[in-house]
């Protein structure tokens, strides 16, 4: 089961997946980082259709088509804001992984990739979010067998040497 899990570094709008999910803000209207990049690389159209939905929830997961991306689908979801850690941040982090990973398998994905969500503006401490991101995402695959690989997007050495680390020690305890 860990075997599908896989860590890369690079771009996430530039994979062959079948979903892709993009950590994006309540009004799902797009932003920056890598909300911005995929809303780029998709076109208008994502936007259109982005804004019909209106809106998401923080912790919550909403889907919508890829358009010029090479991903068909994707999965929008709303990191918390870190806070200090008092504010619910861990469960409502947890609640994102597990609902994305939902919606994708909703719409039938088999290989589905991930951003580190948080962890950029709303300031979320990488190796905390690995952590929650890989947990969740192993406790998911675990009940859930039609899911063939979950990609970890890694966007620096850093995040990358983090996820790495952060894996290893699951896999060896
Ligand atoms: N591919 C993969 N990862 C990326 C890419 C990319 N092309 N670009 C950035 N990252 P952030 P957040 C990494 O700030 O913290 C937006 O404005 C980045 O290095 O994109 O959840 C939204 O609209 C970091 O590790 O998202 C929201 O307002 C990770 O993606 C807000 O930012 C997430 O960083 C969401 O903040």
């Amino acid at each position: 089961m860990k075997g599908k899990i896989r860590i890369i570094q690079g771009d996430i709008t530039k994979l062959q997946v079948d979903a892709i999910v993009n950590a994006a803000n309540n009004s799902l209207l797009g932003g920056g980082g890598v909300d911005g990049a995929i809303h780029r690389a998709a076109g208008p159209e994502l936007l259109n259709e982005t804004r019909k939905i209106g809106g998401c929830p923080t912790g919550e997961a909403r889907a919508s088509k890829g358009y010029k991306l090479p991903a068909r689908w994707v999965i929008h979801t709303v990191g918390p804001i870190w806070r200090g850690g008092g504010q619910d941040e861990e469960r409502l982090l947890a609640d994102c992984y597990r609902n994305s990973l939902t919606a994708a398998v909703e719409r039938g994905a088999k290989t589905v990739a991930f951003p580190a969500i948080s962890t950029g503006v709303y300031g979320f401490p990488l190796k905390r979010a690995a952590e929650i991101a890989m947990k969740e995402t192993i406790g998911f695959l675990e009940n859930e067998d039609s899911l063939n690989q979950v990609t970890f997007v890694c966007f620096g050495d850093e995040a990358l040497r983090t996820y790495e680390e952060v894996f290893s020690g699951l896999i060896s305890p």
